[in-house]
């Protein structure tokens, strides 16, 4: 079975998308994500993303988007599986860490949830 290859688009459970390149042979990816929810009444704006991932058939992987309709960043740690018809898909966890105004709101900072993402394209 083929390496699991994260070139292309990808959409979550929250139908949320990103468009992944090929990793360079240091692992090194890069792309754009536009998330379908934000809890907020904001414009959302497609926003950058780069990641890791390693050189393994069903390789773990880390990115983090930057989001540019708010000061938050999300990261993601998970790996890449295939279905038994051969179709990748990542499972991840991810942390969501908003700005706050004082360091005693720290508390407050920091979401996590799980994320699983199929191929579109
Ligand atoms: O909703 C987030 C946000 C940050 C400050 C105002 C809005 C940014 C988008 C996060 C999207 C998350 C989900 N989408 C997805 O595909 S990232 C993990 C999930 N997977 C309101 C105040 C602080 C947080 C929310 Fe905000």
């Amino acid at each position: 079975r083929a390496q699991c290859d994260l070139e292309g688009t990808w959409i979550n459970e929250l139908n949320s998308n990103m468009t992944l390149s090929k990793a360079e042979g240091n692992g090194l990816f890069s792309g754009v994500y536009n998330t379908r929810v934000s809890l907020m009444n904001t414009t959302i704006i497609t926003s950058p993303l780069v990641g890791y991932q390693q050189s393994l058939k069903e390789p773990t992987i880390g990115f983090t988007v930057n989001w540019k309709f708010s000061g938050s960043i999300t990261s993601w740690v998970g790996q890449c599986f295939h279905t038994p018809q051969g179709d990748p898909f990542l499972v991840t966890t991810w942390l969501l860490r908003s700005q706050v105004g004082k360091v005693e709101d720290t508390w407050t900072s920091t979401r996590v949830g799980q994320d699983v993402f199929f191929r579109i394209m």
